[in-house]
């Protein structure tokens, strides 16, 4: 690889020097790479059960740092075509697994990101997704039937990248399902009707209305305001009160806060310090919080959040469906937006 091909920009370091102002550009690429390469590592055997999620997240992670040719596209579309259920047409997280609608919106993530739709039977994703959807218009996750906001953002999401959100599923049932989740008190969003606001659970009830054109059913300024009070003095940002901060969360806030046009309401310049306290600098790869072990659950998600920051030298990402941007536009995809008040 010719790294000489790629512009490097000033708050990128070429050493191992741990400066707080620095991203670890290059051990961050090689820390994705390197992901999976052991099949025989025990964290990489534990996490199996999330196989497909994490390929996209390390996926996502290289488009967004403009390094996505280091991993093999046709081995990829393999697995993931070989996690095609053949019955129910959703995808499984790996073979041998049941197929679930999670595992099943990495699997399109990923397609769309190699533009590679056309390597399945989209038409069974369709079925497999219409069929998740109940009477009061909430989604299964799978045959099992537990109810999330998550399998809600999931299944329109799935329907939007495949461009088949028309006659599919009873669209104005779903929005009254994800709206029966809004509590009143912080115009937050908890996993079903009654449940704790939850700052992953407003991404993808945010990111639903989002999808749906539905914008104007938030209280923003009532979510807004709960959302940027997650800043703590450390700069980082927790899930909901009195919890710790996580890098994850500099996902799921700042989107939902993006999506709003609210991100001026929190520290930028306090945020990225604090993911960027939370890179290990050694084996590169990002942690929860500083000092603990990357995953690559929380890379995807600090160099996520640091494109929306608008980061120098990373592609631009979309708030709404956590995809490289430029791929949304090939798409001809729009999930609304609201402008800065
Ligand atoms: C396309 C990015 C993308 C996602 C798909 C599955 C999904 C949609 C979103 C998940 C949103 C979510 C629920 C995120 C939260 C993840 C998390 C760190 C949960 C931890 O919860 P607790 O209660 O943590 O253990 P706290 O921080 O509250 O102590």
């Amino acid at each position: 690889m010719d790294f000489t091909s790629f512009a490097k920009p000033s708050n990128v370091d070429g050493n191992n020097e741990n400066n707080s102002t620095d991203l670890h550009f290059w051990k961050h690429v090689e820390y994705i790479e390197n992901h999976g390469k052991d099949q025989d590592d025990y964290e990489y055997c534990m996490t199996e059960f999330l196989r497909m999620s994490g390929i996209y997240w390390g996926v996502t992670a290289l488009d967004i740092m403009n390094q996505l040719d280091r991993l093999d596209r046709t081995s990829i579309i393999d697995f993931i075509r070989r996690c095609q259920c053949p019955v129910t047409g959703g995808f499984a997280p790996c073979e041998g697994h049941d197929p679930h609608i999670l595992y099943t919106l990495s699997a399109i993530q990923i397609l769309c990101i190699y533009d590679a739709l056309n390597e399945i039977d989209c038409e069974a994703v369709v079925r497999y997704v219409s069929g998740l959807q109940q009477f009061d218009g909430s989604f299964f996750g799978d045959k099992w039937g537990e109810v999330d906001t998550r399998f809600s953002f999931c299944a329109v999401a799935i329907l939007t990248l495949l461009g088949r959100m028309e006659g599919t599923i009873n669209v104005d049932r779903a929005i009254k399902f994800v709206m029966s989740c809004c509590n009143q008190t912080d115009g937050g969003f908890g996993s079903k009707p009654g449940a704790e606001s939850h700052a992953g659970l407003i991404y993808c009830c945010v990111g639903f209305l989002s999808l749906t054109q539905s914008l104007h059913l938030l209280d923003v300024d009532k979510l807004g305001w709960w959302l940027c009070e997650r800043q703590l003095t450390s700069g980082g940002l927790n899930g909901r009160p009195e919890k710790l901060p996580d890098v994850c969360y500099s996902w799921w806030v700042l989107s939902s806060l993006t999506i709003m046009g609210r991100l001026h309401w929190i520290s930028a310049e306090k945020l990225k310090q604090f993911i960027l306290t939370c890179q290990d600098s050694e084996t590169g790869g990002f942690a929860d919080r500083t000092g603990n072990m990357p995953d690559i659950f929380h890379t995807l998600f600090g160099i996520g959040a640091l494109s929306i920051l608008g980061f120098e030298g990373l592609k631009a990402i979309n708030p709404t469906l956590c995809m490289p941007q430029y791929v949304i536009d090939r798409l001809g995809i729009k999930p609304q937006i609201l402008s800065k008040p």
